[in-house]
């Protein structure tokens, strides 16, 4: 079976072979190091978008460990940074989902056009259901031409039966059946897909509000879980996104998709450090079983692996 570790390693292939060859080759020749060798670190590192604070602290703390004669050398350098990505990521980074004592645990993801909401959506069922648990399905994207069929698809796939109604219907009506559908039928889990919406169309951030309401009208501490899907390659915009969702929809949990075949990687670190909200879930391809519980430890050695 794949570790975690392995699992990150591959999906983070990019991220990390731009950084460590970048510091390689930045600090593998150099007798002594100054300003222009930091400014170099300090743009290797912002080229994972680890952004400017985590950046300029890792720069700041290496300047210091190698002026107290501490360190001298490129792998220096890579174990510095790497624990000091341990520590910005030990703080509540990792939340296990907690499941409702009685009733479904009902979980709405959220996010911008794309991000992968609804991928997400088909992986969490697949492997819940490879749990054994029951997991039900919501599709309240009735906005997209061909929404519903894609949620329909991942219900076939992974066994999962699905809530829809017809396109054009209020996403919030299509949540209301569902939560009742689910406690009829006394699923474990219900998934709630939602349309892709920009964080700056204030009727579309409502319209979430309203979902969340009618929720909380059949199960009074639902949806349990709101996670903010965005896309991990787009870097710098994902964090963008995640401080708007944050400050309009009431999120508490993210999950990062695409950090397969990205050089961004540092995105992960950036997002908590900013948002302090637990990372529930990373995506590391399109299959099924491309999805893990974020494991903070995993994910820095994976970014430094050898
Ligand atoms: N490589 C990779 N591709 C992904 C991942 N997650 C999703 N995708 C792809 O991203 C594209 C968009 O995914 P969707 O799940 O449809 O995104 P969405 O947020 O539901 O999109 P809208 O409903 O249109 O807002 C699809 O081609 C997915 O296969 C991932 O972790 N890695
Ligand atoms: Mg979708």
């Amino acid at each position: 079976m794949e570790t975690i570790y392995s699992k990150f390693k591959s999906g983070l292939q990019r991220s990390k072979t731009l950084l460590v060859r970048n510091i390689q080759s930045i600090f593998g020749d150099v007798e002594s190091w100054d300003k222009i060798d930091y400014e170099q670190l300090e743009e290797a590192l912002i080229r994972t978008d680890l952004g400017i604070h985590v950046t300029e602290r890792i720069v700041t703390y290496i300047k210091e460990q190698y002026d107290r004669g501490v360190i001298h050398s490129s792998s220096d350098i890579i174990e510095c940074t790497k624990q000091l990505l341990n520590v910005f990521l030990s703080n509540d980074c990792e939340k296990p989902v907690i499941f409702a004592d009685s009733g479904p645990t009902v979980i709405l993801l959220v996010g911008v056009n794309g991000s992968g909401k609804t991928t997400t959506t088909g992986k969490l069922a697949s492997m819940w259901r490879k749990e054994g648990k029951s997991v039900l399905l919501a599709a309240c994207d009735t906005f997209r031409a061909a929404a519903i069929e894609q949620l329909i698809i991942w219900g076939e796939r992974t066994d999962c039966q699905v809530i829809f109604g017809k396109y054009g219907a209020d996403p919030a009506s299509i949540a209301f059946d569902a939560v009742h559908a689910a406690i009829a039928r006394k699923s474990d889990i219900l998934i709630i897909d939602t349309a892709g919406r920009q964080h700056t169309k204030k009727g579309l951030m409502d319209e979430l509000a309203k979902i969340k309401r009618i929720i909380r009208k059949a199960i009074s501490d639902a949806p349990h879980e709101t996670w903010l899907v965005v896309d991990g390659s787009t870097g710098t915009n994902a964090l963008q996104q995640a401080i708007v969702f944050q400050n309009s929809a009431e999120i508490n949990g993210l999950c990062i998709t695409k950090l397969d075949g990205t050089s961004k990687g540092g995105i992960v670190v950036a997002i908590h450090d900013e948002l302090k909200l637990p990372i529930k879930f990373v995506g590391l391809g399109e299959k099924e079983s491309d999805i893990h519980p974020f494991n903070a430890k995993a994910f820095c050695n994976a970014l430094f692996s050898e």
